[in-house]
Protein backbone atom coordinates (compact mmCIF):
# COMPACT_ATOMS: atom_id res chain seq x y z
CA UNK A 1 0.00 0.00 0.00
CA UNK A 2 1.38 3.50 -1.03
CA UNK A 3 1.85 5.96 1.65
CA UNK A 4 -0.72 8.23 0.69
CA UNK A 5 -3.41 5.38 0.81
CA UNK A 6 -2.24 4.55 3.99
CA UNK A 7 -3.01 8.09 5.27
CA UNK A 8 -6.03 8.17 3.63
CA UNK A 9 -7.09 4.79 5.54
CA UNK A 10 -6.46 6.11 8.60
CA UNK A 11 -8.35 9.47 8.27
CA UNK A 12 -11.35 7.23 7.21
CA UNK A 13 -11.19 5.35 9.87
CA UNK A 14 -10.76 8.29 12.53
CA UNK A 15 -13.91 10.24 11.00
CA UNK A 16 -15.97 6.57 11.35
CA UNK A 17 -14.57 6.32 14.58
CA UNK A 18 -15.88 10.11 15.45
CA UNK A 19 -19.02 9.50 13.77
CA UNK A 20 -19.93 6.79 15.88
CA UNK A 21 -19.28 8.65 19.11
CA UNK A 22 -21.29 11.67 17.98
CA UNK A 23 -23.93 11.22 19.90
CA UNK A 24 -27.09 10.42 17.33
CA UNK A 25 -29.98 13.36 17.53
CA UNK A 26 -33.39 12.84 17.25
CA UNK A 27 -36.15 15.23 15.17
CA UNK A 28 -38.53 12.57 14.45
CA UNK A 29 -41.93 12.57 16.51
CA UNK A 30 -42.25 9.11 15.33
CA UNK A 31 -39.10 7.90 16.70
CA UNK A 32 -38.98 9.10 20.46
CA UNK A 33 -39.22 6.19 22.57
CA UNK A 34 -41.71 4.32 24.77
CA UNK A 35 -40.76 5.52 28.40
CA UNK A 36 -42.49 5.56 31.01
CA UNK A 37 -42.20 9.00 33.72
CA UNK A 38 -41.36 8.79 37.38
CA UNK A 39 -44.19 9.37 39.25
CA UNK A 40 -43.73 12.77 41.25
CA UNK A 41 -46.34 11.90 43.82
CA UNK A 42 -44.74 8.40 45.08
CA UNK A 43 -42.03 8.45 47.62
CA UNK A 44 -38.83 6.03 47.44
CA UNK A 45 -40.51 4.29 50.40
CA UNK A 46 -43.47 3.68 47.71
CA UNK A 47 -45.86 5.42 49.58
CA UNK A 48 -48.36 7.76 47.51
CA UNK A 49 -48.26 11.71 48.80
CA UNK A 50 -51.91 12.26 50.06
CA UNK A 51 -51.94 15.77 50.43
CA UNK A 52 -50.12 19.26 50.48
CA UNK A 53 -48.33 18.85 53.81
CA UNK A 54 -46.77 15.19 52.90
CA UNK A 55 -45.67 16.66 49.55
CA UNK A 56 -44.27 19.74 51.27
CA UNK A 57 -42.46 18.48 54.67
CA UNK A 58 -41.99 14.24 52.58
CA UNK A 59 -41.52 14.21 49.00
CA UNK A 60 -40.46 17.62 48.07
CA UNK A 61 -37.32 17.54 49.99
CA UNK A 62 -36.76 14.10 49.09
CA UNK A 63 -36.90 15.14 45.43
CA UNK A 64 -34.71 17.71 45.75
CA UNK A 65 -31.73 15.72 47.56
CA UNK A 66 -32.26 13.29 44.39
CA UNK A 67 -32.22 16.62 42.06
CA UNK A 68 -28.89 17.07 44.17
CA UNK A 69 -26.89 14.24 44.23
CA UNK A 70 -27.92 12.70 40.53
CA UNK A 71 -28.37 16.03 38.34
CA UNK A 72 -27.15 19.47 39.07
CA UNK A 73 -25.04 18.89 42.53
CA UNK A 74 -25.03 20.18 46.00
CA UNK A 75 -24.16 23.48 46.82
CA UNK A 76 -22.67 24.72 50.34
CA UNK A 77 -25.20 26.19 53.21
CA UNK A 78 -26.13 29.56 52.66
CA UNK A 79 -23.90 32.17 53.64
CA UNK A 80 -24.21 35.74 54.80
CA UNK A 81 -23.62 38.39 52.26
CA UNK A 82 -22.25 41.95 52.09
CA UNK A 83 -22.95 44.50 49.92
CA UNK A 84 -22.15 48.20 48.24
CA UNK A 85 -24.38 50.42 46.49
CA UNK A 86 -21.71 51.71 43.79
CA UNK A 87 -23.93 54.24 41.34
CA UNK A 88 -27.59 55.97 41.78
CA UNK A 89 -29.06 57.37 39.24
CA UNK A 90 -32.72 59.29 39.48
CA UNK A 91 -32.78 60.28 35.98
CA UNK A 92 -31.54 57.06 33.91
CA UNK A 93 -32.93 56.04 30.66
CA UNK A 94 -34.46 59.53 29.85
CA UNK A 95 -35.78 60.20 32.77
CA UNK A 96 -37.71 56.92 32.79
CA UNK A 97 -35.96 55.16 36.01
CA UNK A 98 -33.73 54.79 38.59
CA UNK A 99 -30.80 53.34 38.16
CA UNK A 100 -28.77 51.10 40.77
CA UNK A 101 -25.71 49.29 40.29
CA UNK A 102 -24.95 47.37 43.62
CA UNK A 103 -21.65 44.84 44.34
CA UNK A 104 -22.97 41.32 46.66
CA UNK A 105 -20.54 39.14 47.69
CA UNK A 106 -19.97 36.89 50.64
CA UNK A 107 -18.74 38.32 53.87
CA UNK A 108 -15.36 37.59 54.52
CA UNK A 109 -14.69 36.04 51.57
CA UNK A 110 -12.50 37.65 49.67
CA UNK A 111 -11.38 34.95 47.34
CA UNK A 112 -14.42 36.01 44.96
CA UNK A 113 -14.98 38.90 43.84
CA UNK A 114 -18.61 39.32 44.03
CA UNK A 115 -20.90 40.41 41.92
CA UNK A 116 -22.60 43.45 40.28
CA UNK A 117 -26.03 43.89 40.13
CA UNK A 118 -28.18 46.35 37.94
CA UNK A 119 -31.52 47.45 38.84
CA UNK A 120 -34.07 49.71 37.11
CA UNK A 121 -36.80 50.90 39.07
CA UNK A 122 -39.66 52.20 37.39
CA UNK A 123 -40.51 55.95 38.08
CA UNK A 124 -44.35 55.38 37.71
CA UNK A 125 -46.26 54.12 40.97
CA UNK A 126 -44.67 53.76 44.61
CA UNK A 127 -42.28 51.71 45.63
CA UNK A 128 -41.49 48.76 46.47
CA UNK A 129 -41.67 47.53 43.40
CA UNK A 130 -42.50 43.59 42.05
CA UNK A 131 -39.65 43.04 40.11
CA UNK A 132 -37.56 40.65 37.22
CA UNK A 133 -34.64 39.02 38.42
CA UNK A 134 -32.54 37.32 36.01
CA UNK A 135 -28.78 36.33 35.32
CA UNK A 136 -27.56 37.75 31.83
CA UNK A 137 -25.20 36.36 29.20
CA UNK A 138 -23.51 39.21 27.55
CA UNK A 139 -23.20 41.69 30.62
CA UNK A 140 -25.32 44.04 32.42
CA UNK A 141 -24.55 46.98 29.98
CA UNK A 142 -25.60 44.55 27.24
CA UNK A 143 -29.80 44.86 28.48
CA UNK A 144 -30.05 48.43 27.06
CA UNK A 145 -29.07 50.93 25.28
CA UNK A 146 -27.79 52.89 28.29
CA UNK A 147 -24.11 54.41 28.51
CA UNK A 148 -23.60 54.71 32.14
CA UNK A 149 -24.08 51.08 33.26
CA UNK A 150 -20.59 49.32 33.68
CA UNK A 151 -19.44 46.88 31.47
CA UNK A 152 -18.85 43.54 32.59
CA UNK A 153 -15.30 42.93 33.74
CA UNK A 154 -14.95 39.09 33.86
CA UNK A 155 -14.11 36.49 31.05
CA UNK A 156 -16.77 36.52 28.29
CA UNK A 157 -17.18 34.23 25.58
CA UNK A 158 -17.12 35.34 21.74
CA UNK A 159 -20.41 35.97 20.62
CA UNK A 160 -22.34 36.65 17.28
CA UNK A 161 -23.34 39.91 18.33
CA UNK A 162 -19.76 41.32 18.99
CA UNK A 163 -18.03 43.66 20.79
CA UNK A 164 -16.16 41.29 22.74
CA UNK A 165 -12.50 41.53 22.30
CA UNK A 166 -9.92 39.05 24.07
CA UNK A 167 -12.39 37.57 25.96
CA UNK A 168 -14.02 40.88 27.27
CA UNK A 169 -16.91 43.10 26.38
CA UNK A 170 -15.69 47.01 25.36
CA UNK A 171 -18.06 49.45 24.72
CA UNK A 172 -19.32 47.97 21.11
CA UNK A 173 -21.12 45.10 22.89
CA UNK A 174 -23.16 48.28 24.87
CA UNK A 175 -27.50 47.53 24.45
CA UNK A 176 -26.31 44.43 22.16
CA UNK A 177 -28.72 42.03 24.15
CA UNK A 178 -31.46 44.62 24.73
CA UNK A 179 -33.95 43.34 22.38
CA UNK A 180 -33.98 39.97 24.87
CA UNK A 181 -34.73 42.58 27.97
CA UNK A 182 -37.40 44.77 26.87
CA UNK A 183 -36.55 47.10 29.71
CA UNK A 184 -38.62 49.58 28.49
CA UNK A 185 -41.99 47.07 28.32
CA UNK A 186 -41.14 46.34 31.93
CA UNK A 187 -40.38 49.28 33.45
CA UNK A 188 -43.87 50.90 31.86
CA UNK A 189 -45.64 48.44 33.37
CA UNK A 190 -44.43 49.08 36.65
CA UNK A 191 -41.78 46.59 37.29
CA UNK A 192 -38.19 47.07 38.79
CA UNK A 193 -35.42 44.62 36.92
CA UNK A 194 -32.81 43.30 38.66
CA UNK A 195 -29.76 41.55 36.67
CA UNK A 196 -26.37 39.96 37.31
CA UNK A 197 -23.66 38.46 34.50
CA UNK A 198 -23.56 35.42 34.83
CA UNK A 199 -19.89 35.36 34.87
CA UNK A 200 -19.45 37.29 37.43
CA UNK A 201 -20.29 34.30 39.56
CA UNK A 202 -18.67 32.01 37.44
CA UNK A 203 -17.06 31.70 33.80
CA UNK A 204 -19.02 29.34 31.21
CA UNK A 205 -16.64 26.65 30.14
CA UNK A 206 -14.74 24.16 31.44
CA UNK A 207 -12.76 24.55 33.81
CA UNK A 208 -13.76 28.14 34.52
CA UNK A 209 -14.90 26.86 38.07
CA UNK A 210 -11.62 28.01 39.52
CA UNK A 211 -12.24 31.67 38.72
CA UNK A 212 -15.45 31.53 40.45
CA UNK A 213 -17.42 30.88 43.66
CA UNK A 214 -16.91 27.19 43.45
CA UNK A 215 -13.24 27.18 43.95
CA UNK A 216 -13.90 30.56 45.96
CA UNK A 217 -15.94 28.54 48.57
CA UNK A 218 -13.81 25.25 48.54
CA UNK A 219 -11.29 24.64 51.17
CA UNK A 220 -8.71 23.57 48.87
CA UNK A 221 -9.60 26.83 46.23
CA UNK A 222 -8.61 25.58 42.70
CA UNK A 223 -6.65 22.41 43.39
CA UNK A 224 -10.32 20.98 44.72
CA UNK A 225 -11.30 17.85 43.25
CA UNK A 226 -15.01 17.60 42.79
CA UNK A 227 -16.97 14.35 44.42
CA UNK A 228 -19.83 13.37 41.84
CA UNK A 229 -22.50 14.82 43.69
CA UNK A 230 -20.98 17.78 44.49
CA UNK A 231 -22.29 21.40 42.10
CA UNK A 232 -21.70 21.80 38.90
CA UNK A 233 -22.04 25.46 37.18
CA UNK A 234 -25.51 25.68 36.76
CA UNK A 235 -25.16 25.25 40.73
CA UNK A 236 -23.44 27.55 41.03
CA UNK A 237 -25.25 30.44 39.02
CA UNK A 238 -28.57 29.77 40.82
CA UNK A 239 -26.39 29.51 44.51
CA UNK A 240 -25.62 33.28 43.17
CA UNK A 241 -29.53 33.79 41.94
CA UNK A 242 -30.03 32.91 45.64
CA UNK A 243 -27.71 35.58 47.13
CA UNK A 244 -29.20 37.93 44.63
CA UNK A 245 -32.19 37.33 46.61
CA UNK A 246 -30.43 38.16 49.87
CA UNK A 247 -29.33 41.77 48.59
CA UNK A 248 -33.25 42.23 47.36
CA UNK A 249 -34.93 41.31 50.92
CA UNK A 250 -32.81 44.50 52.10
CA UNK A 251 -33.72 46.40 49.43
CA UNK A 252 -36.46 48.95 50.76
CA UNK A 253 -37.43 49.42 47.01
CA UNK A 254 -38.28 46.11 46.14
CA UNK A 255 -40.89 43.95 47.28
CA UNK A 256 -39.33 41.25 47.97
CA UNK A 257 -42.51 39.08 47.96
CA UNK A 258 -43.12 39.53 43.97
CA UNK A 259 -39.94 38.99 42.94
CA UNK A 260 -39.46 36.90 39.69
CA UNK A 261 -37.13 34.98 39.05
CA UNK A 262 -36.32 34.17 34.69
CA UNK A 263 -33.83 32.91 32.62
CA UNK A 264 -33.71 32.00 28.96
CA UNK A 265 -32.08 28.69 27.77
CA UNK A 266 -28.96 27.51 30.12
CA UNK A 267 -29.95 30.32 32.62
CA UNK A 268 -33.32 29.19 31.89
CA UNK A 269 -32.29 25.70 33.13
CA UNK A 270 -30.91 28.20 36.27
CA UNK A 271 -33.48 29.95 37.20
CA UNK A 272 -35.15 26.75 37.35
CA UNK A 273 -33.51 25.15 39.39
CA UNK A 274 -32.94 28.27 42.07
CA UNK A 275 -36.53 28.81 41.73
CA UNK A 276 -37.23 24.93 42.68
CA UNK A 277 -34.67 25.39 45.90
CA UNK A 278 -35.96 28.81 46.77
CA UNK A 279 -39.24 29.76 47.79
CA UNK A 280 -38.74 33.23 47.67
CA UNK A 281 -39.02 33.09 44.32
CA UNK A 282 -42.92 33.60 44.29
CA UNK A 283 -42.69 33.48 40.45
CA UNK A 284 -40.22 31.04 38.28
CA UNK A 285 -39.89 31.53 34.44
CA UNK A 286 -38.66 29.47 32.50
CA UNK A 287 -37.87 31.04 28.51
CA UNK A 288 -36.29 27.94 25.75
CA UNK A 289 -34.50 26.23 28.87
CA UNK A 290 -34.80 22.76 27.20
CA UNK A 291 -32.69 19.92 28.38
CA UNK A 292 -31.60 19.83 32.00
CA UNK A 293 -34.25 22.05 32.01
CA UNK A 294 -38.20 22.05 31.03
CA UNK A 295 -37.87 19.17 28.79
CA UNK A 296 -38.10 15.97 29.28
CA UNK A 297 -35.12 13.49 29.20
CA UNK A 298 -36.77 10.82 28.83
CA UNK A 299 -38.23 11.67 24.85
CA UNK A 300 -34.81 11.93 23.68
CA UNK A 301 -35.88 14.50 21.27
CA UNK A 302 -33.64 17.19 20.00
CA UNK A 303 -30.25 17.82 22.95
CA UNK A 304 -29.91 14.63 24.89
CA UNK A 305 -28.03 13.93 28.17
CA UNK A 306 -25.39 12.53 26.57
CA UNK A 307 -24.86 15.78 23.65
CA UNK A 308 -25.43 18.58 26.74
CA UNK A 309 -22.88 16.14 28.73
CA UNK A 310 -20.50 16.13 25.88
CA UNK A 311 -20.68 19.90 24.86
CA UNK A 312 -21.29 21.68 28.68
CA UNK A 313 -19.52 18.78 31.25
CA UNK A 314 -18.93 21.71 33.64
CA UNK A 315 -22.95 22.06 33.98
CA UNK A 316 -24.12 19.49 36.14
CA UNK A 317 -22.41 17.17 39.08
CA UNK A 318 -20.29 14.38 37.61
CA UNK A 319 -23.32 11.70 38.20
CA UNK A 320 -25.42 13.23 35.81
CA UNK A 321 -22.42 11.44 33.32
CA UNK A 322 -23.74 8.16 34.45
CA UNK A 323 -27.06 8.84 32.60
CA UNK A 324 -25.67 9.67 28.78
CA UNK A 325 -27.52 7.30 26.42
CA UNK A 326 -29.71 5.81 29.42
CA UNK A 327 -32.67 8.24 30.26
CA UNK A 328 -34.61 5.41 31.74
CA UNK A 329 -32.38 5.12 34.43
CA UNK A 330 -32.33 8.87 35.82
CA UNK A 331 -34.36 8.21 38.87
CA UNK A 332 -36.29 11.74 38.44
CA UNK A 333 -37.15 13.46 34.91
CA UNK A 334 -37.97 17.39 34.41
CA UNK A 335 -41.63 17.06 35.45
CA UNK A 336 -40.39 16.86 38.98
CA UNK A 337 -37.93 19.68 38.79
CA UNK A 338 -41.39 21.71 37.90
CA UNK A 339 -43.50 20.29 40.32
CA UNK A 340 -40.52 21.48 42.92
CA UNK A 341 -42.17 24.73 42.33
CA UNK A 342 -45.60 24.08 43.46
CA UNK A 343 -47.84 25.86 44.82
CA UNK A 344 -46.10 28.82 43.55
CA UNK A 345 -46.96 30.62 39.48
CA UNK A 346 -44.59 28.59 36.91
CA UNK A 347 -43.94 29.80 33.60
CA UNK A 348 -42.57 27.86 30.43
CA UNK A 349 -42.24 28.93 27.39
CA UNK A 350 -40.60 27.47 24.20
CA UNK A 351 -40.17 28.58 20.72
CA UNK A 352 -41.50 26.76 17.90
CA UNK A 353 -38.21 27.17 15.58
CA UNK A 354 -36.13 25.56 18.69
CA UNK A 355 -36.30 21.88 18.36
CA UNK A 356 -33.50 21.43 20.01
CA UNK A 357 -34.71 22.69 22.83
CA UNK A 358 -37.81 19.84 22.63
CA UNK A 359 -40.66 22.32 23.26
CA UNK A 360 -43.39 19.44 23.25
CA UNK A 361 -41.09 18.11 25.55
CA UNK A 362 -41.58 21.28 27.80
CA UNK A 363 -45.26 21.22 27.15
CA UNK A 364 -45.10 17.43 28.25
CA UNK A 365 -43.24 18.01 31.46
CA UNK A 366 -45.64 21.19 32.44
CA UNK A 367 -48.34 19.26 31.76
CA UNK A 368 -47.07 15.91 34.12
CA UNK A 369 -45.84 18.50 36.84
CA UNK A 370 -50.00 19.59 36.75
CA UNK A 371 -50.74 16.72 39.11
CA UNK A 372 -48.60 18.49 42.09
CA UNK A 373 -50.43 21.19 41.56
CA UNK A 374 -53.64 19.91 41.92
CA UNK A 375 -52.47 18.72 45.35
CA UNK A 376 -53.01 22.80 46.56
CA UNK A 377 -56.20 23.17 44.69
CA UNK A 378 -54.40 25.13 41.64
CA UNK A 379 -54.96 24.54 38.13
CA UNK A 380 -52.19 24.23 35.89
CA UNK A 381 -51.85 24.39 32.22
CA UNK A 382 -56.09 24.32 31.93
CA UNK A 383 -55.41 22.54 28.65
CA UNK A 384 -54.41 18.64 27.29
CA UNK A 385 -52.82 19.79 23.75
CA UNK A 386 -50.34 21.58 23.06
CA UNK A 387 -51.60 24.89 22.45
CA UNK A 388 -50.87 26.44 18.69
CA UNK A 389 -48.42 29.02 18.37
CA UNK A 390 -48.56 32.09 19.75
CA UNK A 391 -51.34 30.98 22.42
CA UNK A 392 -50.69 31.57 25.77
CA UNK A 393 -53.25 29.11 28.15
CA UNK A 394 -52.44 28.13 31.74
CA UNK A 395 -53.65 29.33 35.21
CA UNK A 396 -50.45 28.56 37.83
CA UNK A 397 -48.97 27.06 35.15
CA UNK A 398 -48.21 29.26 32.11
CA UNK A 399 -47.12 27.58 28.93
CA UNK A 400 -46.99 28.89 25.10
CA UNK A 401 -45.02 27.96 21.88
CA UNK A 402 -43.90 31.54 20.68
CA UNK A 403 -43.69 31.26 16.54
CA UNK A 404 -39.90 31.60 15.79
CA UNK A 405 -36.36 30.93 17.32
CA UNK A 406 -34.57 30.27 20.21
CA UNK A 407 -34.19 33.76 21.88
CA UNK A 408 -36.48 36.23 24.37
CA UNK A 409 -38.52 38.66 22.15
CA UNK A 410 -41.18 41.29 23.36
CA UNK A 411 -43.78 38.64 22.62
CA UNK A 412 -42.39 36.47 25.47
CA UNK A 413 -42.09 39.67 28.13
CA UNK A 414 -45.46 40.37 27.03
CA UNK A 415 -47.19 36.92 28.24
CA UNK A 416 -44.42 36.78 31.66
CA UNK A 417 -45.86 40.25 32.45
CA UNK A 418 -49.61 39.29 31.75
CA UNK A 419 -48.98 36.38 33.89
CA UNK A 420 -46.77 38.78 36.86
CA UNK A 421 -50.15 40.80 36.99
CA UNK A 422 -52.24 38.22 37.54
CA UNK A 423 -50.37 36.80 40.26
CA UNK A 424 -49.31 39.98 41.71
CA UNK A 425 -52.86 41.26 41.47
CA UNK A 426 -52.00 44.42 39.51
C1 LIG B 1 -26.91 25.14 23.73
C2 LIG B 1 -27.16 24.03 24.70
C3 LIG B 1 -28.53 24.18 25.26
C4 LIG B 1 -28.85 25.61 25.68
C5 LIG B 1 -28.16 26.65 24.84
C6 LIG B 1 -28.04 28.04 25.43
O1 LIG B 1 -25.75 25.01 23.03
O2 LIG B 1 -27.00 22.82 24.05
O3 LIG B 1 -28.74 23.27 26.32
O4 LIG B 1 -28.63 25.82 27.00
O5 LIG B 1 -26.89 26.32 24.48
O6 LIG B 1 -27.82 28.21 26.62
O7 LIG B 1 -28.13 28.98 24.65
Amino acid sequence: MKINHLVILVFFCAEVLLFSQKPMINYDEGKVPQYVLPDPLKMENEALVKDEQMWMKKRRPELLKIFEKEVYGKAPSKKPIAYKVTSIDANALAGKAIRKEVTIWLKGNNKWQGMNMLIYLPKKGNKPYPTFLGLNFLGNHSVANDPWITIAQRWMRGNKIGGVISSRPTEASRGSDAERWQVDMILDRGYALATIYYGDIEPDFDGGWRYGLRAAMSRKGTNTVFKPDQWGAISAWAYGLSRAMDYLEQDPDIDAKKVAVIGHSRLGKTALWAGAQDERFAIVISNDSGEGGAALARRRFGETTEAINKSFPHWFCGNFKKYNGKEDLIPVDQHELLALIAPRPLYVASASEDLWADPKGEFLAAKAAEQVYKLFGKEGLGVDEMPPVNTPVGNFIGYHLRQGKHTVTAFDWEQYLNFADRHFKR
